[in-house]
Order: structure tokens, then sequence, then C-alpha cells
């Protein structure tokens, strides 16, 4: 599943995604964005994936945002285009059935930030940047920013990040909660392999429902929310993994999930 800006490699049932044009600091173009969009249709698609790391190439970026090079010449139609189209692309991301998690390796930007906040959480190499710097190119974050943002560090802070575009340390990321770990870079990727691992040893179906559960619910009242829990929990016991995972546990034995 390899392309032109992505490297798409497995480890075991992990897969990992990473966004290809160090030279640019990995910024997101048109052609990234169709290429994310296709390897992510795909990894959807593959019961043999489990779970999904993404981060970016070479030393110094996760991803700087959106190319600027390429949008300085937009006009409104094409500017409303590229904001769906990675909307689109993020929300893909956002719905996998797998968890997926930003291995945030240095500058997370703009379109950056975008991605690493569509992930299912973060975690961070200690020289790791984050920021919504979109106000000082005089536009505002298009690809979810203002919307995914505030739901995760909350609106105040969201809404400092996005007036100002500061960029805020890993350390501070850490303190507001827009990371959950942060680690030396040279132990990013090995952090990010072992949380995705343990992910791939739980039931896959059972996972996808909590990711499931999380996401739905977040977008309704509380008890619109409960009963789609309820739901869910109640289709776990149509499933063989449930009866696999509870004899195991009687049994005191390693659960064999099949997904089924
Ligand atoms: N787009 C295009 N090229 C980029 C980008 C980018 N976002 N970021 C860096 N580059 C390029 C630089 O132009 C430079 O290229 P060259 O070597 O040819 O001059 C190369 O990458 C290396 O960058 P720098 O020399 O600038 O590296 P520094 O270490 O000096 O600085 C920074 C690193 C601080 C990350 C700096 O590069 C920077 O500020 N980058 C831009 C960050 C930014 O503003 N990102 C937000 C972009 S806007 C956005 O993401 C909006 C998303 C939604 C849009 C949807 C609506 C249409």
């Amino acid at each position: 599943m390899d392309s032109q800006n992505l490297i798409y490699e497995t480890a075991g049932a992990v897969a990992i995604v990473t966004v290809n044009r160090p030279k640019v600091l990995n910024a997101l173009n048109r052609a990234v964005l169709l290429e994310l969009d296709q390897t992510f249709a795909g990894i959807a698609a593959n019961r043999g994936i489990a779970a999904v790391i993404v981060t970016g190439a070479g030393e110094k970026s996760f991803v700087a945002g959106a190319d600027i090079a390429e949008m300085s010449g937009f006009g409104v139609a094409e500017a409303r285009e590229f904001s769906r189209l990675g909307q689109q692309v993020f929300n893909r991301i956002e719905e996998l059935p797998q968890p997926v998690i930003a291995a945030v390796n240095g500058f997370a930007l703009g379109g950056g930030c975008e991605l690493a906040t569509a992930c299912d959480f973060r975690i961070a190499a200690t020289k790791a940047r984050f920021g919504q710097p979109e106000v000082s190119l005089g536009v505002i974050p298009g690809f979810g920013g203002t919307q995914r943002l505030p739901r995760l560090v909350g609106r105040g802070m969201a809404a400092q990040l996005l007036f100002t575009g500061d960029m805020i340390s890993s350390e501070e990321a850490l303190r507001i909660g827009l990371v959950n770990k942060v680690v030396p870079a040279e132990a990013l990727m090995e952090e990010a392999k072992a949380i995705a691992g343990r992910i791939a040893g739980r039931g896959p179906l059972a996972v996808s429902a909590a990711k499931a559960a999380l996401r739905e619910g977040s977008n309704m009242d509380l008890n619109r929310a409960l009963a789609y829990e309820a739901e869910l929990f109640a289709g776990g016991f149509s499933t063989a993994d449930q009866k696999e995972g509870m004899a195991a546990f009687l049994q005191k034995r390693q659960a064999d999930f099949k997904a089924e």
C-alpha cells in the first residue's frame, strides 16, 4: 500500500502510516490527503490490522500543516473543496474501526495538529511542538481544528491557541490533555508500538465498539449515549470473542480472539 508521499508498514497486527515529505516538513497537499484517504480505506477493510500509528518522516516534523505553497493560489471555491477533503479524510480516521495513535515526533502545526487530534490519542516526543498558526496566515483552521481541539482541551484553551497562533511545548500539551504521554524522541515509536501492541491483544470487536461508543456518545446527550453504550455492550454478547474472552479468564489462560 506504499504511495508517493506515505510509507505504509506493518508490525504484526499494527499498521504504521508515515507522512513522507520531509523536505517540506511533511506538509499536507491534495496528493497526500488523497493517499491518506486511500490508505485508511484499505486499513478499515483489513481485519488483520488491529491498531494504527500515524507519524511523520524525518527528525523535525510530524506534519507542519497544510501545504502553504499549494494553498497560496487558492480561490474561495478551491479553499472550500480543500477544507472538505481534509475534513473527509480526518473523519475517516475518526470513524476507522481500529484505534489510531498519533506518534508526534516534531512539529504538529495547523493541519498537522488537526491530524493528531483526529487520532484517538496522542503520544509525543519531548521536542514536539503543537499549534494552530493559521491566523498568522490570515485564515482559520479548515480540517476540523476549531471543532476537535475545544472538545479535547476545553474551549478556553482552544480559543487561546486558535486566536494567538502560539506554539506550545510537549510539556504544555501534556498539561492540557492534548497528549497522553511525552517520551524522548528515540523512544517514541517503541512506546507507540508497545501501546498499539497491547490494544492488538484485546478483543478487536470490543475495542472497535469502545471507539464507537466514545465517538458517537460525545455527540449525544447523556441518556441517549448511555442507551447507545448498553446496545453496544449487549451486542458484545453475540460474539465468539465474548465467549472466548470470558472462558479464557475463567480457565486462567490468554484469550485467542478471532474478531468474530
Ligand atoms: N507548507 C509548505 N511548506 C512548508 C510548510 C507548510 N505548512 N512548513 C514548512 N514548509 C517548508 C518551508 O517552506 C521550507 O522549505 P524550503 O526549504 O524550500 O525553504 C521547509 O519546509 C523547511 O521549513 P523551514 O525552513 O521554515 O524550517 P524552520 O525549522 O525554520 O521552521 C516551522 C519550522 C516553524 C515549522 C516553519 O516551517 C513554519 O512555520 N511552517 C509553517 C507552519 C504553519 O503555518 N502551518 C499551518 C499551515 S495552514 C494549515 O495547516 C491550515 C489547514 C487547513 C486548511 C484548509 C483550508 C483551505
